[in-house]
């Protein structure tokens, strides 16, 4: 029995360590030291043993035993490392190799335009609406103290939905929806940033393009607050050698009503193709917010008065990127876009 362990432990050794994978070892494990296994096989035989030679036969089996599991036990450590090695080599990744180039888009020059502006006005105490593209007669006309038979409201300046809803031909329809929510309270001082539309389709007019608008309501506002608001915004949007020039105009939302020009930013003044030779450029358009338009946003005219303006962005966007054609800014083109 004793010649039968050392054999056993023997031979048993040596297969763990030729053995090469882990369910090899596995099952090793079972053949030899297993509940059925060749060493308990042996033991069956004690029976048969002398009651001095079994307590040493047990103790020499119990030996062999520890040294059979120490051994699977190194070599299962030894064979899980190189699995280990050989899955490290496998995922191996060459962290030299140049990534993939993502193309980055940017903004464009219309919205940093608009950012911008917006950003001034924020500046300056203005809170900013978004409203309606898709507005009703209500809004974009008959609250703006547009009569009935204004030549605006004519199918071939306007895109109708139906003969009560139509795409906003300016962002005003916004600013009556901001008063009739903010009254009776005051101040109002809003901005209105947007997309507008017109059935206009040339070299200087878009169906769609973008507009500004202002608003402010409280009690004392005089023509001078406007003067001054737009004088600030002008020297920073265009710089802070900027001047400033109304002209007496006329909208059916305002009264009186004026025409904002600044300096040309093409020739600082001199005259130049771009401004017609005046030196100055047409850059807004402005009043004191009619009564009726007032009292149609519930504020009462004889307790406050108001002004507004309003801008297109495309034509600020070409004078400040020096862009001299209006549909460049719709092409899309990234070779245009990609100056800005
Ligand atoms: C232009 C002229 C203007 C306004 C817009 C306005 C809004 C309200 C009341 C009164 Cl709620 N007016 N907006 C006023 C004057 C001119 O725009 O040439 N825009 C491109």
């Amino acid at each position: 029995m004793r010649e039968q362990l050392r054999e056993l432990q023997e031979k048993a050794l040596a297969r763990i360590q030729a053995a090469g994978l882990l369910e090899e070892l596995n099952e090793l494990k079972l053949q030899y030291t297993g509940k059925k296994g060749e060493l308990t096989q042996i033991l069956r035989n004690m029976g048969g043993l002398s009651a001095e030679e079994r307590p040493v036969m047990g103790q020499l089996a119990n030996e062999v035993r520890d040294k059979l599991e120490e051994a699977f036990a190194n070599m299962a450590e030894k064979l899980q490392e190189q699995a280990y090695q050989i899955q490290l080599k496998r995922e191996t990744l060459d962290i030299t190799l140049p990534g993939r180039q993502r193309p980055l888009g940017s903004r464009h020059p219309l919205y940093q335009a608009m950012d911008e502006i917006e950003e001034i006005f924020i500046s300056m105490g203005f809170g900013v609406e978004e409203g309606y593209e898709v507005e009703t007669d209500y809004y974009n006309f008959e609250a703006m103290n547009l009569p009935k038979n204004h030549p605006a409201r004519d199918m071939q300046d306007t895109f109708y939905i139906s003969e009560d809803i139509l795409l906003r031909t300016h962002t005003s329809p916004t600013q009556t929806r901001v008063m009739e929510k903010m009254c009776p309270r005051l101040p109002v001082k809003v901005i209105i940033p947007g997309k507008v539309y017109r059935r206009d389709d040339d070299a200087t007019h878009s169906p769609m393009f973008h507009q500004v608008e202002g608003l402010v309501i409280d009690e004392h506002i005089r023509f001078s607050d406007l003067k001054g608001i737009l004088l600030s915004f002008i020297k920073r949007f265009f710089g802070e050698d900027q001047e400033i020039r109304l002209r007496p105009s006329y909208f059916p939302f305002t009264e009186p009503s004026a025409e904002v020009d600044c300096r040309c930013v093409i020739c600082g003044g001199k005259g130049c193709r771009t401004c017609k030779g005046t030196g100055w450029l047409e850059i807004l358009g402005s009043g004191m917010v009619h009564p009726n338009v007032l009292r149609m946003g519930g504020y009462d005219p004889a307790k406050v008065s108001g002004f507004a303006f309003g801008m297109g962005v495309e034509r600020l966007a070409m004078l400040k990127y020096g862009v001299d054609d209006l549909r460049l800014f719709f092409e899309n083109d990234v070779r245009f876009l990609r100056q800005f």
